[in-house]
């Protein structure tokens, strides 16, 4: 089982699986701003990607890369992105080699816990193409905020890709467009974080299980889309009122008859009016159901709610705290591995 098997979908986060030691230093980032298709590419490579250790009943994960830095070259609003694998001569890869990549912001906060943004995030089993959320809306960047890539390579099935290369395309809306996209950010809710972002992962018992974390959004705004990641035994993740324990938005994964999630819908909340309206420090709680069919407790399951929050104000979203420990800890994990920093080198470089 993969136990990273996270979301199909857009700007999740995940562990940055920092236990390994001495991982390779790796190649710059190339960062090249295509004007005409109003894209951003980040590209990330040559990679050397080995056949990944296997042992029984457990996953051997590859090196962790550092996290490899870079400045956002451009002013707009994301609107979607692709990834795309590649070798030495442009011929696509598999993506399930990707065992993830995840996009960090560290010029931003998430909504309701103090840690970095995840603006963006892939694993081995999301849908593959491009991933494009309402031309009316965008998640708004600034030329020079500080952004970072991490990414896993996983490869099961052999031979060694002696060469390999990643590439990030991001979907931007022009600065200048009229109307404005609505500001819209990550929104990611947890049912199990205590300490720190890496944390959450809890023991699902035989039967019936449910799990929640309460928490107060900083800001007023509204939920537009939600989606879920719910690891095996997994039924359901939604989100209620604290105060009334009515349910605002509930997502059920599709499963097999072992438990296992297949699949986790997408929800659009804003089709008619404007989404579900969230109210700065007013009590939510977001809360994951399991079902356990087997005898025996399933050990590292994880559960939460993902989504794009439309803030009421953009301006009040709270800044980071560097004294805030919660904050520093998400820093200090990030950055075990170390860190690259880019060279935005316009056209050329890695083949395409
Ligand atoms: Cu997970």
């Amino acid at each position: 089982m993969r136990h990273f098997a996270l979301l199909a979908s857009l700007l999740i986060p995940v562990r940055a699986a920092a236990q390994q030691p001495h991982p390779p230093v790796p190649p710059p980032l190339h960062v090249e701003v295509d004007s005409a298709h109003r894209r951003v590419l980040i590209t990330g490579g040559p990679y050397r990607v080995p056949v990944s250790q296997e042992m029984p009943g457990m996953m051997m994960d590859m090196p962790a890369t550092p996290v490899q830095k870079f400045a956002f070259p451009v002013d707009g609003w994301l609107q979607g992105f692709r990834i795309d694998l590649f070798d030495d001569h442009g011929h696509v890869l598999p993506h399930r080699l990707l065992h993830h990549l995840i996009v960090v912001n560290f010029s931003r906060r998430q909504f309701i816990y103090p840690a970095l943004e995840r603006l963006l995030g892939t694993a081995e089993e999301s849908d593959t193409g491009d991933i494009r959320i309402p031309r009316s809306i965008g998640v708004p960047m600034r030329a020079g905020q500080d952004l970072g890539v991490y990414a896993m390579w996983h490869n099961d099935t052999g031979p060694e890709i002696p060469v390999a290369y990643w590439r990030i395309v991001l979907f931007m809306a022009n600065r200048t467009l009229r109307p404005r996209p609505i500001d819209v950010l990550p929104a990611y809710m947890d049912v199990n974080i205590q300490t720190n972002p890496e944390e959450n992962r809890f023991n699902v018992p035989p039967g019936h299980f449910e799990i929640g974390y309460e928490f107060s959004p900083p800001l007023s705004g509204h939920l537009l889309m939600v989606t879920g990641h719910l690891h095996d035994c997994g039924t359901l993740v939604k989100l209620v009122d604290a105060a009334s324990g009515k349910t605002l938005v509930q997502v059920n994964a599709r499963r097999d008859s072992l438990g296992h999630v297949l699949s986790i819908p997408r929800k659009l909340l804003a089709i008619r009016g404007e989404g579900l309206h969230l109210k700065a420090g007013h009590r939510y709680r977001v809360v994951g159901v399991f079902d356990n069919p087997a005898r025996d407790t399933s050990y590292g399951a994880m559960a939460e709610m993902v989504g794009l929050f439309a803030p009421d104000h953009y301006r009040e979203w709270p800044a980071l705290d560097p004294a805030d420990p919660y904050y520093h800890r998400d820093l200090v994990d990030l950055l075990a591995n170390g860190a690259t920093d880019s060279v935005i080198v316009g056209s050329g470089g890695p083949p395409r």
